[in-house]
Formats: structure tokens, sequence, C-alpha cells
């Protein structure tokens, strides 16, 4: 009886001793593991593929697969300026072939880590074959260096009615949100190539502009209030303005239009460094079915008696088509015209 006693004793106090020599050995491991499961939160969970846990084998291994690292603060593949040519010679299918990793329809998500942005790209298009392909060829490994999830959107205006860029943008921003919980939307002309990548296409605080540094301007902006070319919303700030206004048919003014709300609704325009969002803007003439809207000044005069009722609360489309390609979702859309 004694000796039994005396010998539980004895293996309680050896399993005691082993098992705070192991938590010893492991705190460090365990410690970290904590804080990084605290720190990523419950949302970085991902479910690994069974196939590679190696069970019974190193827990820790397993638990890193589970709980995937956030991307850090500042991407690590940031290089900074780029170099921009346009050879004539390049087609779409080669642009496709040099840009591995895009899934279908123009997404993409890091593979090493868990980005903290959702940015959709929207661009309002129509008959610039050339600009597009230039635009996906520089834009793709520019986002994936600033580890973004994103996705590409092509709006494409069908006919032949005069263009209507507002009007594309708010299309785009509804039916990009019926794919997605976008966090930041960039409104992006198709032939504005950013030149350097510290220019993260990401929202602020505020609406922010751009595309401020434009070699065409002399990489200055050509008056203070300008709008236009590339601007990062997220959909509070887009709601908050009511979109673009729809009855700028033509070249000019529905971006003014835009500043003018940003005002109107109590926020402000931010902008990044002019060292960091500079642009080479493709040459081209003015396309046909985008002449200068004549109109322009007067509805401008009116923004603050329309904007309210005028905007992503009105906008009225029907959408001819949806289609993945490779490298861009295109959202064929009949907008109609100014009689309706
Ligand atoms: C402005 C246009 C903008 C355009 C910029 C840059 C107007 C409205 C009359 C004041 N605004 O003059 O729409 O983005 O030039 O090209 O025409």
């Amino acid at each position: 009886m004694t000796i039994t006693k005396g010998w539980c004793l004895l293996v309680f106090l050896f399993i005691q001793l082993v098992v705070m020599a192991l938590l010893y050995r492991e705190g460090k491991r365990l410690a970290y593991f904590f804080d990084n499961f605290f720190k990523n939160g419950s949302s970085s969970l991902v479910f690994p593929n069974p196939q590679n846990l190696s069970l019974p084998g190193d827990i820790y291994a397993n638990l890193r697969l589970i709980t995937r690292q956030h991307c850090p603060e500042v991407s690590p593949y940031i290089r900074g300026p780029i170099h921009i040519q346009f050879p004539e010679a390049l087609t779409l299918e080669e642009v496709v072939q040099k840009t591995p990793n895009v899934t279908k329809g123009g997404r993409y998500k890091p593979t090493d880590c868990e980005s903290t942005h959702n940015s959709a790209i929207i661009i309002p298009y129509r008959n610039r074959e050339q600009h597009l392909k230039y635009l996906l060829y520089y834009l793709h490994p520019f986002l994936q260096r600033q580890q973004l999830n994103y996705g590409i959107y092509i709006i494409t205006q069908s006919g032949d009615f005069t263009f209507n860029r507002g009007k594309l943008l708010n299309v785009g921003f509804k039916e990009a949100m019926k794919d997605e919980d976008w966090d930041c939307m960039l409104f992006h002309d198709v032939d504005l190539i950013p030149e350097d990548d510290r220019n993260l296409y990401t929202c602020d605080r505020f609406p922010k502009h751009v595309s401020i540094a434009i070699d065409k301007f002399g990489y200055k902006l050509p008056y203070k209030s300008i709008f236009g070319g590339v601007s990062a919303l997220t959909p509070e700030h887009y709601l908050k303005v009511n979109g673009f206004p729809n009855n700028y048919w033509g070249w000019g003014g529905e971006d003014d239009d835009f500043a003018a709300r940003v005002e109107l609704s109590g926020m402000m325009i931010t902008r990044p460094s002019f060292r960091h969002a500079r642009y080479k803007m493709i040459r081209h003439v003015r396309d046909k079915g985008n002449g200068i809207n004549p109109k322009r000044f007067n509805l401008l005069n009116k923004t603050e008696e329309t904007w309210k009722q005028n905007g992503i609360n009105s906008v009225q489309y029907n959408v001819i088509s949806k289609e993945l390609h490779p490298l861009y979702t295109n959202i064929t859309v009949d907008i109609g015209t100014d009689k309706a």
C-alpha cells in the first residue's frame, strides 16, 4: 500500500517535470503561433488541401498552413519607376502569355500571403484595342507587385451614339459590386499607363485623385480642381457623392461635376505624391463618337441642384453581355442616348 502511494507520487512528479520541460521548450513557438493567430484574426483562416498536412508530423507546420499571414504593409515587390514603351508588334495573345497567375475575368490574389486590399479597376471603353493591350500589359504586373486582390472590368458602350464616360462608370460600379465586396474602386482611363508602382491602387480616407502627373501636361496639374483620368473611391465615398452624372454625352466636364460632388457631400479630394503618381498618356486622335460636349458648361452650372437625383441612384441601362476574358471582364452595355 505504502509502496503504491510512493510510486504514484513519483510518477506524478515525473509527469509534471516532463510537462514543464516541454512547455519551456515549446513556449516560444506556441507564443509566436498565438501571437500571429490573434494579429491576423480569423479572417486569415484558410483551409489547406488535406494532402499537404503531415499527420501526425510537425503540428506547427500544419498550423502555419492553416493560418496564412497577412501581406506586409509595404509590399517587398515594389520596384519604383517603370520604363514604359509601346512595342507595335505586341499582340493581346502575347500579353496573355506574358501574364501568368491571372484567373478568368482578370482576377488575381497573391499566392504567398492574404491581401488586405480588394481593388476593382473600372475602365470605360469603346474601340481602343491598342490602348487596352498596352494598359493590360503594364497594369497586371503593377497591381501584382502591390500584392492586391484585384479584378479588371472593361465597360464597353454598345452602338455608335456619343460616348458617355460618367454613365459607363456608374454601370461599372454597380456591376462590379455584384461580383465581390470590393473595398476600393479605381475609375481608370484606358490611355493612361502608370509609371511607378509606389503609386498604390488602394483607397484613402477621402476620394483620391490619382493621375496627377501626366506627361501630356508636363507632369503638372493643368488646373487645381482637375479630377479626371484615374481616381480611387471606396464604395461608401461613391454612394455618398451619388456616383457620376449620367447626362454628360461627349468629351469633358463629367469629371469636374464629380469633383464638385465630392465637395458638396462634405468631403475633400486627396492626392498622392507627385513623384509616384506619374503617367504616360498614349497619344491618339480624338475618337469618332466622343466630340467635345458643348453642353458641359450649362450642366456644370446646375450640379448643385441636380447631383442628388442624377447619379448612381438613377442610372438605367441594359447589360448586353458579360464575358470573362483571360485578362479582364468585359461588360457590354446599352446606355441609351441623350433622348432616353
Ligand atoms: C478640362 C475638362 C475635363 C478634362 C480636363 C483634362 C471641361 C469642363 C469645362 C470647365 N473639363 O477642361 O473634363 O478632364 O480638361 O483634359 O471641359
